[in-house]
């Protein structure tokens, strides 16, 4: 079985997604992910102007050996660019051996480990009471776990509220400019509006249901352990991204000075990013997806290694992260030891249509694709309607307009 075409399609139902379709000489075609929001066409580019003829004639069962092929023939390793675009081909050769085997990609990884998997929705608001009430309608939904985010009294706009008419929906839907959003942001009135959130959540919706924070890498380590530790009577099941990704000491700060769950790693692009907060323990949740974190091969082994620290999954799933890795996730999270939680926003129609799938969401947990491979594909001629528009994720100033982190 050799490979004869790699298609790099980059469409826009509503945001922008790159979906590597790979098709073999026995007429097998297989996709995978390969979207980096903000930075589409840098990756679009890597695997059509550098991947592309590299992998014509190659043998796509050999999903190692081309990982390999592809992480050290770059030479220059790493990188969220590199890291996507060698997810995005890993990914279609899954789907192609899972085609091939007539089995679904989680047989391949093991087999079943469990029922269904656990999802978390996005709960915004306004206000506080808004925010408790949208968390109190997805628990009414089915779902077990919410994550909150509620507007800062004195700032007009911040991270993950969707605005009223939106909720459930991310700030940073695709503007029709290339040119970023710029935000305020104010630590001081975060840090004074946040445990009054969970206070209010956990007093209207009871001790049981798991309540996530997602702080989107803002605080110094001190500022995230005061947080944390105001936190601690509310037990969340998470704080996310406390402290910017890079900050891996301030990690070990933190550890000592809070029993708050921590869970860190979307923006991460390889196991060696993790290395350190694994196996120090310094995390509780690893945040890897399939698309940003090389593929299901890679994705693989960080969740092994975090299985030996008991360190469990819990993976990245916002709508910039198309359906078909939404596909693979939900294949990796069927089959592996360690699942925590899987994060989970519904794509628009348009997107669901361009990207036809079989899993399904029931009752607060999600269900991988029973059909061979990954139970996801592009249809071309709808992805063909919409066509790539400029658009970038907001940045984030400080009141007195100092650059901060978004
Ligand atoms: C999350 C993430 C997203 C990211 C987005 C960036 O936890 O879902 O923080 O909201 O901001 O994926 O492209
Ligand atoms: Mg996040």
């Amino acid at each position: 079985m050799r490979i004869t075409d790699v298609q790099v399609i980059v469409t826009c139902p509503g945001r922008n997604f790159v979906t590597v379709r790979i098709t073999t000489d026995d007429g097998v075609t297989g996709v995978g992910d390969a979207t980096l929001n903000g930075r589409e066409l840098a990756v679009a580019s890597y695997l059509q102007d550098h991947l592309a003829a590299q992998l014509i004639g190659r043998d796509p069962l050999r999903i190692d050996d081309i990982w390999h092929y592809l992480y050290r023939g770059a030479y220059w390793r790493r990188g969220p660019v590199t890291m996507t675009a060698i997810a995005g081909v890993d990914t279609a050769l899954w789907d192609i051996k899972g085609k091939v085997a007539g089995l679904p990609v989680y047989q391949l990884l093991g087999g079943r480990a469990r029922d269904g998997i656990t999802v978390y929705g996005h709960a915004s608001g306004a206000t506080v009471e808004e925010t408790v009430e949208a968390a109190a309608g997805y628990l009414s939904r089915g779902y077990r776990a919410v994550r909150l985010q509620s507007s800062i009294p004195g700032l007009d706009s911040t991270y993950g509220i969707g605005g009223v008419a939106a909720a459930g929906a991310h700030a940073y839907e695709p503007a029709d400019a290339a040119l970023p959003t710029e935000n305020v942001w104010d630590t001081d009135a975060y840090l004074a509006h946040v445990p009054s959130l969970f206070e209010v959540a956990r007093r209207e919706l009871g001790p049981t249901p798991r309540l996530l924070h997602d702080v989107h890498h803002r605080l110094t380590p001190n500022e995230a352990a005061r947080l944390g530790k105001e936190l601690e009577p509310f037990h969340l099941t998470w704080m996310e991204d406390p402290v910017p990704a890079e900050m891996q000491d301030g990690y070990r700060h933190l550890r000592h000075h809070t029993t708050t769950p921590i869970a860190t790693g979307e923006v991460f692009s390889s196991i060696y990013d993790c290395q350190t907060l694994i196996t120090e323990r310094l995390i509780d949740y690893i945040r890897t997806t399939v698309v940003h974190a090389g593929g299901i091969t890679h994705l693989r082994r960080i969740f092994d290694l975090a299985a030996l620290y008991d360190i469990r999954s819990g993976s990245h799933g916002a709508t910039d992260l198309s359906p078909v890795c939404l596909a693979a996730a939900l294949q990796v999270d069927t089959a592996i030891p360690n699942f925590g939680l899987q994060e989970y926003m519904p794509h628009t129609p348009e997107t669901d249509e361009v990207f036809p799938h079989s899993y399904r969401f029931e009752d607060g947990l999600m269900y991988a694709s029973e059909e061979p491979g990954l139970g996801v594909d592009i249809d071309l001629e709808k992805a063909a309607l919409y066509p790539y528009k400029p658009a970038s994720l907001p940045v984030n100033r400080l009141r007195d307009g100092t650059m901060f982190h978004w």
